[in-house]
């Protein structure tokens, strides 16, 4: 995969996105430095763990009813913009051989982003919510993530058919994307956005499935409130076995991307699961 400068060798094992949320509860002058100083010192950690690439987000995804917790409040385009940005361009300095994707659905804070050298998009609305993005994404040569499953109430559908309703979001997804320049799509199905603790486990379950949309495959089981519900209600700390048998799964079905909140102990993980694949 190209991203500008840099490239990933997906054939060479899964690659760890490492979760970097620069989503304060409040903000006052003097916190927001302390949140780009503490955001931009949790990149290199999580690179030193093994992080190949980071994920940086300015808002939280989880609608009111989400599975994987309580609804967030929804954060305006220049707040998300003087969270990302300045995380961004420090980063770009900084660690300059890691590839940042930006995780927003707004036009706004994707070209910023991009323009201060980010490399790759993550839409968790799959190009539904702003269908732009694909063509700020083709503009900027950067891969697209695209996922299933976001809505703005964070209900659960009634599926007729859970992985044919997948398939066929994010196929039309890609499409999209395609139609509009980018030639490098990556596909999520969206763990924890729109479905059971069940269909959560399914969809871990069915991953391979997912290659027949012919993209690399994202998939972001970290710590979510399925996890947490199979063993006993643990909360988000304490889902970190947890987290891992999911990341086995998923690597075990050849998803290329993991995104992860614990880098360090998600690396040995995905490292073993990925040796007995190809063992
Ligand atoms: N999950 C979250 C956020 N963004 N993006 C993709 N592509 N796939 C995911 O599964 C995904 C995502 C939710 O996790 P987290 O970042 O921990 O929570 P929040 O969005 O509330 O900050």
């Amino acid at each position: 995969m190209r991203l500008r400068n840099l490239t990933l060798d997906l054939a060479a094992g899964p690659k760890l996105v490492g979760v970097l949320n620069v989503t304060p509860d409040s903000f006052s002058d003097g916190g927001r430095f302390l949140d780009i100083d503490a955001a931009v010192a949790h990149a290199h950690q999580l690179v030193a763990e093994g992080a190949d690439l980071l994920d940086i987000g300015g808002e939280s995804t989880r609608p009111a009813g989400a599975t994987y917790g309580a609804g967030a409040a929804p954060v305006g385009v220049d707040e998300e913009l003087r969270r990302v940005v300045p995380v961004v361009e420090r980063l770009v300095r900084e660690l300059p051989g890691v590839p940042l994707s930006i995780d927003t659905m707004k036009p706004e804070v994707a070209e910023a982003a991009l323009a201060a050298g980010a490399h790759l998009l993550n839409d968790v609305s799959g190009l539904v919510r702003a269908p732009e993005l694909a063509r700020i994404a083709a503009r900027f040569g950067a891969p697209l993530v695209v996922m299933h499953g976001w809505s703005p109430t964070g209900g659960v559908p009634d599926y007729a058919d859970l992985m044919a309703d997948v398939l066929a979001f994010l196929g039309v997804a890609v499409a999209k994307a395609r139609a509009a320049g980018v030639d490098q799509v990556i596909v999520d199905p969206g763990l924890g956005f729109g479905k059971t603790f069940g269909q959560n486990a399914q969809l871990v379950r069915r991953t391979a499935e997912l290659h027949a949309l012919g993209c690399p495959v994202l998939v972001g089981p970290s710590r979510k409130a399925f996890i947490g519900h199979l063993i006993g209600g643990a909360p988000p700390e304490a889902r970190v076995f947890g987290t891992a048998a999911a990341v086995a799964a998923v690597v075990l079905a050849g998803a290329q991307f993991i995104r992860v909140h614990d880098v360090g102990p998600m690396r040995d993980v995905a490292r073993v699961a990925h040796g007995i694949r190809t063992a």
